[in-house]
């Protein structure tokens, strides 16, 4: 009944994949479509670039400023730790929290880096836990033939290699799903709303464990 819809919690839905996999349109696309299907949705891309933190690493990203390669993974976690207040009040008054990237980059990053793995597993402990990762998986080709590659500093081939071996070791099947992204776009958005559609919101929000 609408009563029980009005009730039910928000639920915590994160996109990860590769750079350039798609996750940024189709994050947005779900937003429109859980709005547009009568629930309430809001979109938090990681790193949050308006921020003050996101906004050196944005600084970082675009080449502008250097920095010791701890203090990026820890501003990354940083960045996320400032929204957890804003995920859990939305997702107790039944909003669906949509993110594009969320600490399994922040692990697969630092790690294709060589950072220590010890620490860099631990710096995200306590966030909420997301219901569900759609993990965006993308061919290098066809990432490479989409528009924007390469211009970011992250964006080296060597490094995206890396971290297409590291991110699916991360993964864990009781709450991560596959994403074909290298199918078309409207492809792509049928098989999301359906992962979407199959979300259980039975159980209260998570929280992170070590990854
Ligand atoms: N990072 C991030 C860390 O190191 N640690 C962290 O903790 C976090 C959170 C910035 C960098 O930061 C690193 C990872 C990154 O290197 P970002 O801001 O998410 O992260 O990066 P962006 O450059 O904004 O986005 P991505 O490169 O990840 O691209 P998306 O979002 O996966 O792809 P999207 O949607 O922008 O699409 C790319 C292009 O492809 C087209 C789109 O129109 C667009 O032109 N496209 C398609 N074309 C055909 N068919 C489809 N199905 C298509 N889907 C998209
Ligand atoms: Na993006």
């Amino acid at each position: 009944t609408e009563q029980n819809d009005q009730e039910e919690r928000g639920a915590l839905i994160v996109f990860e994949g590769l750079d350039r996999s798609g996750k940024s349109t189709q994050a947005k696309r779900l937003v429109e479509k859980i709005i547009n299907s009568g629930r309430m949705a809001v979109l938090q891309a990681f790193p949050d670039r308006q921020s003050p933190v996101g906004e050196m690493i944005d600084r970082y990203l675009r080449g502008e400023i250097d920095m010791d390669e701890h203090a990026l993974h820890l501003l990354f976690s940083a960045d996320r730790f400032l929204k957890k207040k804003m995920i859990k009040q939305h997702i107790a008054q039944g909003v669906d929290v949509v993110c594009d990237r969320y600490c399994y980059s922040g692990v697969s990053y630092s790690l294709a880096k060589g950072l220590p793995e010890d620490w860099v597993r631990v710096t995200d402990q306590g966030l909420p836990k997301p219901d569900i990762v759609l993990f965006f998986q993308v061919s290098p080709e066809v990432a490479a033939s989409r528009g924007g590659f390469g211009n970011e500093r992250l964006e080296t081939a060597q490094l995206q290699a890396e971290v297409a071996k590291v991110m699916p070791t991360l993964r864990d099947d009781a709450f991560w799903k596959s994403v074909n992204a290298d199918a078309a776009l409207a492809a792509v958005e049928k098989e999301v709303f359906q992962l979407y559609t199959e979300l259980d919101r039975s159980k209260p929000l998570d929280v992170l464990e070590k990854i």
